[in-house]
């Protein structure tokens, strides 16, 4: 090969998009090159990350959809979205049944108003765009990266691993923690007014549940917490098992629609049956068999 060919070789190679990687497509991948992970460019991005993870538990990419291919994932969540489970009942922020068993004003006791409706990811069908991304080994390896880890995995629980949050109009997502260490969540569709994003950033650790600033927050203290706007198309990265969160109510007419992509630092791990039952309706083999034992903290879920 003359040495032109062979750099133009080179720069295919480079440039090629493995088929497993094709929900790439979706992405804006001049200002986020996750199909060229050695360039500069992309390592700036992930240090510019876990800058603000580090800092506040949370970080939002810009315009990392494309908007063309926004369009279409805000087409496929207005499809899906009938088919939420809307929650009625009212838990814990651990996803549990408040306990009488604890004191007055401890969070185990107390429920928390959930009105939000989850499509189960077993109705994402393989040819959406939002499945196609989040099947992505690229988009999994970024994601991990900019959290500041080798490997992740995706949430093995065949219901909990993806979905589409839909809140109806009036309706809000009261304060929780989510039982898998981090979420990926992409507005694709605003709600008229309302349905910002609250969070208190690590408001407990492994080692640490921290109760009493939970409560304090239940209670209405404002001081740990941070408000977010997101704009659709904006990829939003969050430690949801560590910082207690919460979507304020939508206003006006429209439904607020988000896709979540959820992860696990290990394999295999799913939601325990209870807190399944609840937020789909229903349970699988995989919640039945046992999985949600697989936990790396003491933390209640
Ligand atoms: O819809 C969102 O922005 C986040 C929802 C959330 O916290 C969850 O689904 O656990
Ligand atoms: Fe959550």
């Amino acid at each position: 090969m003359d040495s032109l060919a062979a750099a133009q070789h080179r720069a295919a190679a480079a440039t090629a998009v493995a088929p497993d990687d094709a929900g790439l497509d979706s992405l804006d991948l001049e200002r986020y090159p996750l199909d060229r992970p050695e360039s500069d460019l992309y390592a700036g991005r992930v240090a510019e990350a876990r800058e603000s993870l580090a800092d506040d538990g949370c970080c939002v990419l810009p315009g990392l959809v494309r908007p063309a291919a926004l369009a279409e994932m805000a087409a496929e969540t207005r499809r899906l979205a009938p088919e939420a489970h809307v929650i009625t009942a009212n838990p814990t922020v651990y996803g549990g049944s408040p306990d009488e068993s604890f004191p007055e004003g401890h969070p185990r006791r107390r429920s928390v108003a959930r009105a939000n409706g989850f499509v189960a990811a077993d109705r994402i069908g393989p040819e959406t765009r939002i499945r196609r991304l989040y099947e992505a080994p690229a988009f999994r390896a970024f994601v991990g990266a900019c959290m500041g880890l080798e490997e992740i995995h995706p949430y093995a629980d065949p219901l909990a691993q993806l979905v589409v949050n839909v809140l109806r109009p009036g309706a809000g997502h009261g304060w929780h923690f989510d039982t898998n260490e981090f979420a990926v969540s992409l507005l694709t569709q605003p709600p008229d007014a309302g349905g910002g994003f609250e969070y208190c950033p690590q408001i407990r650790s492994p080692q640490q549940e921290n109760e009493a600033a939970v409560a304090a927050v239940l209670d209405g203290e404002r001081g740990a917490v941070r408000r977010l706007e997101l704009r659709p198309g904006d990829l939003q990265l969050f430690f949801g098992r560590y910082s207690l969160h919460r979507i304020a109510p939508v206003e006006g007419q429209r439904e607020r629609h988000t896709v979540i992509f959820a992860y696990a630092r290990r394999p295999g791990m799913t939601g325990n049956p209870e807190k399944t039952r609840h937020l789909f309706g229903r349970v699988t083999g995989e919640h039945a068999a046992g999985a949600d034992r697989l936990r790396h903290d003491g933390l209640t879920d």
